[in-house]
């Protein structure tokens, strides 16, 4: 498999600091050595470039719209070349607002090879706040709902298509956290939550045996996952940490049953903060389960 990193060093959607040193701390944990010996050709693309964090309030409900823009389309043009070359993009972040620029790209690159596009949403949130209904102003509380065609135009029209994806396509899980409004409109839009009450009541399993139905041979499953999906006792090292995730092996399950779809096409791995994390713990942990989406096993399997 021909695997692309692509490093996006930057937190100006967050709200906190400090992602922008993520890409380095998965490089750092090994994920290029790791992916090797899982059978993967890997290029290391580097790092984009985009506008220094200048660390405002939020304006009309949006912190940093404009350098949210600049780092999306960066993201959208590098993530949409790989693709085009046949190679499996892995975006480094930075902040999740990148999930625009980066599920952008694998929608258009979709549309235009004919594909259905899957999306799992892997996050302790369900990045679906408007400008309108927002706490804080983050867009990376936003991405979800920017792709599906509600946030600012910049964003919005980012592929060239609006909306970008239908909520349809995308299945989220480990979701412990939802703004009020917010999660008023993700009934609304009929978007697909394995909460964590869902996941304790019927088991990773079965979770992923339903987020992961229905896939063929045409479909591209993208994956976006959120470092803070995972429990803070395994992976402190995010900005919002949210109590109750799910466990090591919960989420190494998770990956496992990924891989086994054969479908991944493309991923994200964002929110990871070095700035909090423990002796880089978190990005190693973050490591081991992308070894484990890239099909690394204990066993040999059949069938
Ligand atoms: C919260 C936190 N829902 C917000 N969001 C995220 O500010 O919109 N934290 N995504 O990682
Ligand atoms: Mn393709
Ligand atoms: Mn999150
Ligand atoms: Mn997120």
């Amino acid at each position: 498999r021909l695997v692309s990193l692509i490093g996006a060093p930057t937190d100006v959607g967050a709200g906190a600091r400090g992602v922008s040193m993520g890409p380095e701390a998965l490089r750092v944990a090994n994920l290029q050595p790791v992916l090797e010996r899982l059978g993967c050709q890997v290029l290391d693309r580097g790092n984009l470039n985009g506008p220094p964090n200048p660390w405002q309030a939020p304006v009309d409900g949006y912190r940093h719209l404009s350098e949210v823009v600049a780092w999306n389309r960066e993201v959208h043009t590098a993530v949409y070349h790989e693709l085009q070359a046949g190679r499996l993009p892995i975006l480094l972040g930075g902040d999740h607002c990148l999930g625009i620029g980066s599920i952008s790209a694998v929608a258009r690159h979709c549309r235009e090879q004919g594909k259905k596009l899957r999306v799992l949403w892997l996050d302790a949130h369900a990045d679906f706040n408007t400008s309108l209904i927002t706490p804080s102003g983050n867009i990376h509380g936003m991405p979800v709902a920017c792709l599906c065609g509600h946030g600012p135009a910049p964003l919005v029209e980012l592929g060239g298509h609006v909306p970008a994806i239908q909520p349809s396509w995308v299945r989220q899980i480990g979701i412990r956290s939802v703004d009020e409004g917010e999660k008023r409109f993700v009934h609304e839009m009929g978007l697909e939550v394995f909460d964590m009450r869902y996941i304790d009541e019927m088991g990773m399993r079965h979770t992923m045996e339903l987020a992961l139905a229905m896939l063929d041979a045409h479909t591209h499953l993208h994956v976006s996952f959120d470092v803070d999906f995972l429990d803070p006792d395994v992976a402190p090292g995010v900005g919002t940490t949210v109590r109750g995730g799910p466990t090591y092996r919960e989420a190494q399950l998770c990956m496992e049953m990924i891989a086994d779809s054969g479908r991944l096409g493309s991923l994200d791995v964002m929110e990871l903060n070095p700035a909090l994390d423990v002796r880089n713990q978190t990005a190693e942990v973050a490591v081991e389960l992308i070894a484990s989406l890239f099909g690394k096993s204990t066993l040999m399997r059949r069938g």
